[in-house]
């Protein structure tokens, strides 16, 4: 992240004196509250005058605040959109006030000529990921998992889902017994996880967790402790977002495997819209950031040390 601010202050001198809107989700994860703290990092790096509003994962306060960004005539606007649908008519409104709009880490069912470019991860793969981890852990063993999904309509819920599936797709021996959405929380993550072990033989019948993120996954470890399990060797722990509190788990033989997502999808946003304002040039409509697997055979304290650096 440190060249990345490095390289974005040198770049980009026409961002300087923008105003930008940022209409985010919440800080519902660690990841999310990470992924602000960089992008306002980045914004002061750039000298760009940012617009915060933080929607606590409601759909119509991201709205609300998008058109008050257009109402106030910014000169850009972030939207992490927090679920796929009904973003046409916003969206339609801002490109009539000609406002670039940038989504970040999630994706929207709209026009693509209704936004500059959307920076994410392969969410197909992360779950892909994770699904043949746990493919190739298992062996030939039988297997209930039980799933942690994301906020309902998400980008990342759906895709995850399907990811997932596709790995342990011919692996009759693995089985998604139980699935519901714990909203990318701790909270919630714990309480369906609760629930989990509560219905299959005090959590004895639960061989995996995989939950869409972390988060859920640090809130379904500690619902198997309380249960008097040991996460990590009675339940395996397998998530997405690779947070500095996974690698504690990992660390203390807790949580298995994670998926990386770098918290750092305004970087490449504001570059695209440098190189779009400088000349027109077109960014991609699709910038895809990196996925990489963390197992505790990855230095977790290493890890752990290192992100807490980055802005978590
Ligand atoms: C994924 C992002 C997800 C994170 C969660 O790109 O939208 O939202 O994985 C966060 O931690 O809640």
């Amino acid at each position: 992240l440190a060249t990345a601010l490095t390289s974005v202050s040198i770049a980009q001198e026409n961002l300087k004196g923008l105003t930008i809107g940022f209409s985010q989700i919440g800080s519902e994860s660690g990841w999310r509250a990470a992924e602000t703290s960089v992008t306002k990092q980045q914004a002061e790096a750039l000298g760009i005058d940012l617009k915060f509003a933080d929607a606590q994962q409601k759909q119509e306060n991201q709205i609300k605040a998008i058109r008050g960004f257009i109402a106030q005539g910014v000169d850009a606007i972030l939207v992490a959109p927090v679920v796929a649908t009904g973003w046409e008519d916003v969206l339609t409104e801002a490109k009539e006030a000609e406002i670039p709009v940038m989504l970040l880490d999630r994706g929207v069912d709209a026009p693509e000529d209704l936004y500059l470019t959307s920076v994410a991860s392969d969410q197909v793969l992360e779950g892909r990921v994770a699904g043949e981890w746990l493919v190739k852990e298992v062996g030939d063993a039988d297997c209930n998992v039980v799933e942690l999904q994301g906020t309902v309509g998400s980008t990342p819920a759906i895709n995850r889902k399907k990811g997932f599936e596709e790995a342990i797709a011919g692996h009759a021996n693995i089985v998604i017994a139980q699935s519901q959405t714990g909203d990318f929380t701790r909270a919630k993550g714990k309480e369906v996880m609760e629930a989990f072990i509560k219905s299959s033989n005090n959590g004895a019948d639960i061989c995996a967790v995989y939950a869409h993120n972390d988060d859920m996954a640090v809130g379904a470890i500690q619902a198997i402790k309380d249960a008097g399990l040991k996460p990590g060797t009675d339940i395996k722990v397998v998530s997405i977002d690779a947070v500095p509190d996974i690698f504690a788990a990992m660390a203390a033989g807790e949580a298995n495997a994670t998926v990386e997502l770098t918290p750092d999808m305004a970087g490449p946003a504001f570059a695209a819209l440098s190189a779009y304002l400088a000349d027109g040039t077109e960014p991609e409509k699709f910038i895809i950031t990196e996925s990489k697997l963390y197992t505790p055979a990855d230095d977790p304290q290493g890890e752990y040390d290192r992100r807490k650096g980055l802005g978590y």
